[in-house]
């Protein structure tokens, strides 16, 4: 399963964002180092399910469907905030940089009402300026790379002389628990242009430079404007955009009313679906008078002004727009839309933009790939090659020998 990591200082609203995602109940509090052990859980990106399309009604067995959108699991997890020079052991330390190993794309969760200081101590509104916030995260995630890279760099860099241009290899190697893929290394020497200069040339501003570039490409982010609801967000979020905008998605999101809105669907007092850009009150009666209060609250503040609360919309675009990822829907019965026990689109899967039908028969199962002959493109019924790359949203069939 693909994970997102929340990421951003203390007090910034990651558990929040985390419980409104994943309906797991965490603690969340309004002081610093909240939360001091990683939580981990599920939460779901959001798509047009095919079940429109084709006009059936499915059987979700790895995801959801509801009302005509399919859920789809993706891993999250939250960490302990950061502190500036948290990778040298400040704060929580380094600890939780290390949770964000597996981690394919980070949220980097902001409070974007300037309302918490560098450290996240709760000050007025407005007196903080979340543009450092970005500003730090980016150099503690890239010193913490760097720290790992320099802490046996004379033996890499000795190893690389003596066997000549082998340096993307000892460098994955070195950086392989950080999930960095030597495909992602080989990309970032390229473009630093490291390729053709001898390793011991390398000093450590070079060194530097390459590992921002690596921290971009495998653990790319995307920013959650968080506490959009409060008013002095506004304007902070207009200047995010203005110094990011070719940098990083930027989402503003209130995961306070997310949470609030999910718990209230959940006991069924109000319809709304992640991702909505409403909600619909059907139990009046049942809401108190701070229940009425914290709807129009939310109404007012966040689907007046933002649209939604975003932290669907953050998920989402970490996963296609960011990562690339599309969906796809495998059936074996390319005429029912079902599986081998009957079932009407029961799957659908998360796969890398680029990924052949060959390829994604291998990820089902190893014997499929070895089996396999052609695939059937479910719409339009028609043979589709081994190399034919999938596309967002495809319904197919895999066909085999056996
Ligand atoms: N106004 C507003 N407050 C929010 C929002 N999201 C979270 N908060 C509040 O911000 C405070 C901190 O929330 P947490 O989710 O505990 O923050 P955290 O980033 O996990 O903090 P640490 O675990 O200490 O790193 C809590 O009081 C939340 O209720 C939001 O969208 N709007
Ligand atoms: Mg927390």
């Amino acid at each position: 399963m693909w994970q997102v990591g929340l990421v951003g200082k203390p007090n910034a609203g990651k558990s929040t964002f985390f419980s409104a995602a994943t309906l797991i109940d965490v603690k969340i509090a309004p002081y610093p180092f909240t939360t001091v052990d990683a939580n981990k859980g599920v939460g779901y990106v959001r798509i047009e399910c095919v079940c429109r399309d084709f006009n059936v009604k499915d059987d979700p067995v790895n995801s959801r469907c509801i009302k005509g959108f399919r859920f789809i699991p993706i891993e999250l997890i939250d960490v302990a905030g950061l502190v500036p020079d948290a990778w040298k052991g400040r704060g929580l330390g380094n600890r939780f940089l290390d949770e964000l190993r597996r981690a394919d794309v980070l949220i980097h969760v902001v409070d974007a009402s300037g309302g918490t200081d560098i450290e996240g101590r709760p000050i007025t509104p407005g007196g903080h300026d979340p543009l450092e916030d970005v500003k730090f995260l980016e150099h503690e995630i890239n010193m913490w790379v760097f720290q790992i890279l320099k802490k046996d760099w004379d033996r890499l860099a000795k190893r690389a002389q003596m066997l000549g241009s082998e340096i993307d290899k000892l460098i994955a190697e070195r950086l392989s628990g950080l999930g960095v893929s030597l495909e992602n290394v080989q990309r970032a020497l390229q473009e630093c242009g490291l390729f053709t200069k001898k390793v011991s040339m390398w000093d450590d501003d070079v060194i530097f430079s390459f590992v921002k570039v690596l921290r971009e490409l495998s653990k790319p982010m995307v920013i959650a404007a968080n506490k959009a609801d409060i008013p002095q967000a506004e304007e902070n979020i207009k200047r995010l955009r203005e110094a990011y905008r070719d940098r990083y998605v930027i989402v503003p999101t209130c995961a306070e009313a997310e949470l609030a809105l999910r718990k209230a669907a959940k006991a069924g007092l109000i319809e709304y679906l992640p991702g909505d850009h409403d909600f619909k009150v059907v139990q009046p009666e049942k809401l108190t008078p701070a229940q009425v209060k914290a709807l129009d609250y939310i109404r007012e503040n966040v689907f007046k002004r933002w649209g939604s609360t975003g932290v669907q919309e953050a998920l989402n675009k970490a996963i296609f727009d960011v990562l690339g990822a599309v969906a796809v829907f495998p059936v074996e019965n390319e005429y029912r839309l079902t599986d081998h026990h009957g079932r009407v689109l029961p799957d659908a899967f998360l796969v890398r933009s680029g990924t052949t039908v060959r390829d994604f028969a291998g990820l089902i199962h190893s014997e499929l790939k070895e089996n396999f002959m052609h695939a059937i493109d479910v719409r339009t019924k028609k043979k589709l090659p081994g190399s034919y790359v999938i596309r967002h949203r495809d319904v197919i069939k895999i066909v085999t020998r056996k």
